[in-house]
């Protein structure tokens, strides 16, 4: 968000809107969108989604110099003050500066918009446990690196360790970091007296749930460093304050990692009841390695070791961590609901517990026009093939159920979603076993048909039992 004085200098190429009507703090601010041309792949997705139409794709022969040099400009502003905007909201969010960026991952990757937006969402605070797979790849592709910083120089940490232990790994930062922060937290009491108790409150008052929450923290901890001076009992603790405010873990990861060989341990950590939150996102092959089935591939999709078409039905990892009845657990799919999907991830996030959120990523091993990408997401979400829900566990205090089912009764033939409609649509690893064996896909379709039947009968069953009598008392 931009003063006008922010604005003087700019480019006469540079654009900007008011951002008034967008939001009470934003009185006489202007806002900008800027594009990067020189890191542009050409996906065509910003222009697709853009709700005003604002986008285009011009040649990059006309675009590259003035866009540069607005680029080159907008680099200067300032960010955006993070108390002032609600993350959980599309229209605020995208404000925030992302802080990952320009990876090179295939042009219209269906993973890393779920991945920028939780930079967006949790900015530098954000610690990320990241399984092997293209996410490692196009995440760690040193030595440089898609994961950036704020304009403080702070920003998300981001580690790799192997394709079947990440989840442990993740957890391992967790225990860590609660460990670190426990500590400081006895030395911070223990320095009650030497500091002042006002510090030690402040710090132990603060839920660190908002943005602003975070923010005074923060400046608490500057406060007691500044208190700690140069005192030797006190280094200790100057040394362990920054651990007082809290980080959030995230362990991202595919779903060959998740389904498959990571398995054992996602569930270990899942039901370990530690606030770890797990975002799996879901390309329904083993993408980096050239799209070898998983259990997350469904159906009659043709992959790697499933040439004639996978013949059993995709595992379903949500349900299977519903049945914990204590993890936070969502299915997204950001082309058919992306307000959904930001709030589900700020929902996730809020959760005091383990989450595990499902995003439905479109990939170039699905054999698709990549500018289509999220028409896809669409279709999968209209034909019931996947579903849009969140399971979160809070709602039983309240006598809820803790199941909401966001997407609406399957409304599109499941046909048309595989294989498109009058050769619109459609996805090659359905249409190729329609092609080469046609009874084979019949028979597969009637099946895949069934079971999204049943599944939504199931999830029906599940949002309508009635938690009335686990509502808390009181207090
Ligand atoms: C134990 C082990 N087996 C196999 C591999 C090779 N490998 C690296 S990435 C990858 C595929 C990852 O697929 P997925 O988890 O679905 O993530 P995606 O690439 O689709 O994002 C495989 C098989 C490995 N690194 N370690």
């Amino acid at each position: 968000m931009n003063s006008p004085a922010d604005m003087e200098g700019a480019p006469e190429t540079f654009k900007s809107a008011d951002a008034s009507k967008m939001h009470k703090n934003w009185q006489g601010k202007k806002f900008v969108i800027q594009v990067s041309a020189a890191d542009c792949t050409g996906c065509t997705l910003c222009t697709r989604v853009c709700p005003t139409n604002s986008l285009t794709m011009p040649p990059a022969a006309e675009a590259l110099e003035p866009e540069t040099n607005n680029w080159n400009f907008f680099e200067k502003l300032p960010d955006p003050d993070r108390t002032l905007v609600n993350p959980g909201q599309v229209k605020d969010q995208q404000f925030l500066r992302p802080l990952f960026e320009f990876s090179g991952a295939c042009a219209g990757c269906g993973e890393t918009p779920y991945i920028k937006a939780l930079t967006q969402l949790l900015g530098n605070r954000l610690v990320v446990a990241n399984a092997t797979g293209c996410s490692s790849i196009y995440g760690g592709n040193l030595p440089t690196t898609p994961w950036t910083h704020d304009a403080d120089g702070r920003g998300p940490a981001w580690a790799n360790s192997l394709f079947e232990d990440n989840a442990q790994f993740g957890l391992g930062f967790r225990v860590s970091l609660d460990k670190k922060q426990e500590y400081a937290l006895e030395l911070l009491e223990a320095a009650a007296d030497k500091i002042g108790t006002g510090l030690v409150e402040a710090i132990k008052s603060n839920p660190q749930k908002t943005e602003a929450d975070v923010a005074a923290a923060r400046e608490t901890v500057a406060a007691i460093k500044a208190a700690c001076g140069d005192t030797p009992e006190l280094a200790a603790l100057k040394a362990q304050a920054n651990y007082l405010v809290s980080k959030s873990v995230w362990i991202l990861g595919g779903d060959g990692w998740a389904y498959d060989i990571g398995y054992g341990g996602l569930d270990h950590i899942l039901a370990s009841g530690r606030n770890v939150k797990v975002l799996v996102m879901d390309t329904e092959v083993y993408s980096n390695t050239g799209g070898q089935c998983s259990k997350a591939t469904p159906r009659s999709a043709v992959a790697k070791f499933a040439t004639r078409g996978k013949d059993q039905v995709k595992k379903d990892i949500g349900y299977m961590a519903m049945t914990y009845g204590n993890i936070y657990v969502a299915s997204i799919a950001m082309g058919s609901n992306d307000e959904h999907a930001l709030k589900t991830l700020a929902e996730a996030e809020a959760y005091d517990g383990p989450a595990l959120v499902i995003a439905y990523s479109h990939c170039i091993n699905h054999g698709i026009n990549m500018a289509q990408g999220l028409d896809r997401q669409k279709d999968a979400v209209d034909c019931g093939r996947w579903l849009l829900y969140n399971f979160n566990p809070d709602n039983i205090k309240q006598g809820k159920n803790p199941l909401t089912i966001k997407s609406k009764a399957p409304k599109m033939p499941v046909r048309d979603a595989l294989i498109g409609v009058d050769g619109k649509g459609g996805e090659n690893r359905f249409k190729m076993l329609a092609k080469t064996n046609k009874a084979n896909f019949e028979k597969m379709l009637a099946l895949e048909e069934q079971d999204i039947a049943r599944r939504w009968r199931l999830y029906q069953a599940l949002a309508a039992i009635d938690y009335s009598a686990e509502a808390a008392p009181e207090a």
